[in-house]
C-alpha cells in the first residue's frame, strides 16, 4: 500500500494550471517506443470502476518532481513548432531539450518533446525528428538521502538522443494554447493499478513498461473520487461531472491470507456472512478462483481465508486542479 500511496500523491505534477474545460481532454500522443500513436486522457487521477464489485483500476498521471508547475502560453503553432506569447510575459528559459511538454488548446491536447530551444526570436521551440543535442545524462542517480531519482552532475554525453514522443506528422493546433512542461522525457508517469492473477500490479504507460507485480495476494481493489461539491466530501466511484471537483482519491486493497481453514472463518454471531468491507462498502466476494459466489464446500469457498483491508485517502494537494498556479 505504501508505494500504491506513494504514486498518487504527486498526481497531477506539472499540469495542475490546466484550465477546467480541458481535463479529462484526450492526449494525442505518439511513442516511438511503442511505434505507434497512443492516448491518454489529462486527469491527474483516473478509476476505471470494475463491473459488478470486480477490482477496480487506478491511474495516475504526473511530471518529473524537479519541474515547477508553469504554464507558459503560446499564440503560435506549426506541426513542429511552438512560439510562445511573449506579450504573455512567458519565457523559453528553463524548456530544456529532452523536456516534454502537454499541448493544451481548448479540446484539443497534444505530447510534444522538444528537439531545438535555440530560435533567435527567444520564444520559439521546436518538436521535430531525428536527434538533438543532449542535455540531461544518460541515466538516473539514486540520491541515497531522500530515496528519489535525481539527475546529478552528467556523464559526458557521448551520443544524441533520438526523439522519442514526436509523430512524423507533427502536432499543430490551429489556435493559441498553453504549454505545460512535465520535464525530461524519462520522468512523466502514467501508471495504472490493477488486480492481475492476484496480485496488485503497477504497469508504467507512459514508457510502455513491463506489468510489474507489487504486492501478491491481493484480490481486490477498490477506488473512490472525493468531491468537493460538499462538505464534508461526497464519495463515489463513477467519473464525476466536474473534474475540477476532484480534492481527494480514497482505495482499499483486499488481502487474502494462502492458508485454507477448514470451517467459514468469515461468520457473524448469528451465522450471517461477515462480508470484508472498507469505507466505500462490502467488497463483492467471489469463489476463490474470481467465479461469481457458490458456497462451494472446497478450498474455492471464500469463507475459508482470513482477510485483511488496507485502506488509505490520498488529498490531491498538487494538483490544485483547474486553479491557476
Ligand atoms: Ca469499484
Amino acid at each position: 500500500m505504501y508505494a500504491f500511496e506513494r504514486d498518487l500523491r504527486p498526481a497531477g505534477n506539472g499540469f495542475g494550471g490546466v484550465a477546467p474545460a480541458s481535463l479529462g481532454c484526450t492526449v494525442t500522443a505518439y511513442d516511438a517506443g511503442r511505434a505507434a500513436n497512443f492516448n491518454f486522457p489529462l486527469l491527474p487521477i483516473q478509476i476505471v470502476d470494475g463491473t459488478d464489485g470486480a477490482p477496480d483500476q487506478v491511474i495516475s498521471l504526473y511530471g518529473g518532481a524537479e519541474v515547477a508547475s508553469l504554464s507558459l502560453s503560446f499564440n503560435a503553432s506549426t506541426v513542429t513548432s511552438k512560439s510562445l506569447d511573449s506579450n504573455g510575459g512567458s519565457s523559453r528559459g528553463g524548456l530544456m531539450l529532452g523536456d516534454v511538454m502537454l499541448v493544451v488548446s481548448g479540446a484539443s491536447c497534444g505530447l510534444i518533446e522538444i528537439t531545438d530551444n535555440t530560435h533567435s526570436d527567444a520564444r520559439t521551440i521546436n518538436h521535430g525528428q531525428g536527434t538533438y543535442p543532449r542535455h540531461y545524462p544518460a541515466a538516473k542517480v539514486n540520491i541515497a538521502s531522500d530515496n528519489d531519482y535525481e539527475y546529478v552532475s552528467a556523464p559526458a554525453p557521448t551520443t544524441n538522443p533520438t526523439v522519442r514522443y514526436n509523430a512524423a506528422a507533427g502536432y499543430h493546433v490551429t489556435t493559441s494554447g498553453t504549454l505545460f512542461n512535465l520535464g525530461r522525457r524519462d520522468l512523466p508517469r502514467r501508471n495504472i493499478w490493477q488486480i492481475t492473477n492476484g496480485n496488485l500490479t503497477v504497469t508504467d504507460d507512459f514508457h510502455n513498461g513491463p506489468e510489474l507485480s507489487i504486492g501478491d495476494g491481493i484480490v481486490n481493489l477498490q477506488a473512490q473520487y472525493g468531491l468537493s461539491t460538499s462538505s464534508p466530501p461526497t464519495w463515489q466511484e463513477t467519473a464525476p461531472a466536474n473534474w475540477a471537483s476532484v480534492i481527494a482519491i480514497r482505495v482499499a486493497l483486499l488481502a487474502r491470507s494462502q492458508q485454507y481453514e477448514k470451517e467459514n472463518v468469515n461468520t457473524n454471531a448469528d451465522g450471517s456472512d461477515k462480508v470484508p468491507s472498507w469505507s466505500g462498502g462490502a467488497f463483492t466476494m467471489t469463489n476463490a478462483d474470481g467465479t461469481p459466489d457458490t458456497t462451494p464446500d472446497s478450498p474455492n469457498n471464500w469463507r475459508r481465508y482470513r482477510y485483511r483491508v488496507y485502506e488509505t485517502t490520498v488529498p490531491l494537494r498538487n494538483s490544485l486542479w483547474g486553479q491557476s498556479p
